[in-house]
């Protein structure tokens, strides 16, 4: 089992991360989990806070002369050090502020702000790039792409540039869909035994787990139950790669639908809850959208989940135990698999 952790906030002076249960052998270079951290940070939409931001991982233990060792991995990344927001108690609308404000018992939305806030997906994508690595390493490819851009269904870098440019100048921001894809999984990943086990429901939780998702689905997903029985027997994609719960050996395709940024620029009304008074709440947010980041985290998130599912199924404390172990399966299923 891969277990991992984050902590700290948006404006503090490190966000944190542990991964623990990662196998030894991986050779990783610090490169590797900066390009990671770069696709996320100039995912297009962005506010101008990601020019204040490096992102520049440091990494303290689980790995000797870059390769990891089997123990903890620890990362540290620095934040760029702009001071603490001065409190509110305007919660902003459609944010995690009045939920958190009622939840932990505070006048003050920053507190809730700060670890809410979708810096602290840079940390899940610095660990992340440890289960990307493994699954290059081991010949599964994960990818992912954002397939609409508000109502915008043909998403290029020229037409995303356009849309976006067009909802900045209307003060307004913008949702959308991504995908992310894995090949070559093994067959038999996940289990059908009991509910908590099946993979789709791993992944739906680490998806809808990316801040701003509001949709999830699996292949066919809100689709599937448009056509008939037959319809859909002659149709193969519709499982997405999972079937009760378990990989299949086919494509697996995850879909997530990110909601628009609620912090418009004009603002929106909000009460403040230390007053009662009604006021404009202007949110100091300014991402365009969210949903190109969103891809490049829920695609380090599938990562993360489908890498403990593997060492679940395969265990191996080191890269050449589970390769191997991985290659025997690959070897006896695709015997089955290929008369098919
Ligand atoms: C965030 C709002 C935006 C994001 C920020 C998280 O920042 P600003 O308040 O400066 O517009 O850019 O995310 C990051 C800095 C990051 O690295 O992801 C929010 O409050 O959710």
């Amino acid at each position: 089992m891969l277990r991992y952790l984050t902590a700290g906030e948006s404006h503090g002076k490190y966000l944190s991360g542990v991964l623990e249960g990662f196998p030894a052998g991986v050779k990783i270079a610090p490169a590797y989990i900066a390009a990671q951290l770069k696709r996320r940070r100039l995912a297009p939409g962005r506010s101008a806070r990601q020019a204040l931001e490096t992102d520049k991982v440091e990494i303290i233990s689980g790995l000797a002369g870059g390769v990891t060792t089997g123990a903890p991995i620890a990362l540290l990344l620095k934040n760029s050090g702009r001071d603490l927001p001065p409190p509110s108690s305007l919660p902003r609308p459609g944010h995690a502020d009045l939920p958190g404000m009622l939840k932990y018992a505070t006048l003050n939305a920053v507190l809730v702000r700060e670890r809410a806030s979708a810096r602290e997906t840079a940390m899940r994508v610095a660990l992340g790039s440890f289960a990307l690595r493994l699954h290059e390493l081991l010949g599964i490819n994960i990818n992912s792409r954002v397939i609409s851009l508000g109502r915008l269904p043909a998403v290029t870098a020229a037409t995303a540039a356009a849309e976006l440019l067009k909802a900045r100048a209307a003060g307004d921001t913008l949702g959308g869909v991504f995908e992310v894809t894995a090949e070559g999984l093994p067959a038999g990943l996940g289990s059908c035994m009991h509910w908590d086990r099946r993979l789709s429901s791993r992944l739906a939780a680490a998806l809808l787990g990316v801040n701003g998702v509001k949709g999830f689905e699996i292949g066919g997903g809100f689709e599937a139950p448009l056509l008939t029985g037959r319809e859909a027997a002659a149709c193969p994609g519709l499982s997405g790669g999972l079937d009760g719960g378990m990989t299949n050996g086919s494509d697996l395709v995850l879909r997530c639908a990110v909601k628009a940024v609620p912090g418009l620029p004009g603002g929106a009304p909000s009460t403040d809850l230390k007053t009662f008074k009604k006021k404009n709440c202007v949110s100091a947010t300014s991402d365009t959208t969210a949903v190109f980041a969103a891809a490049v985290v829920g695609e380090h998130m599938a990562a993360l989940e489908l890498a403990s599912a593997l060492l679940e199924k395969f265990g191996g404390d080191s890269l050449p135990e589970l390769a191997g172990r991985l290659g025997e399966w690959r070897r006896t299923t695709g015997k089955i698999l290929r008369r098919l």
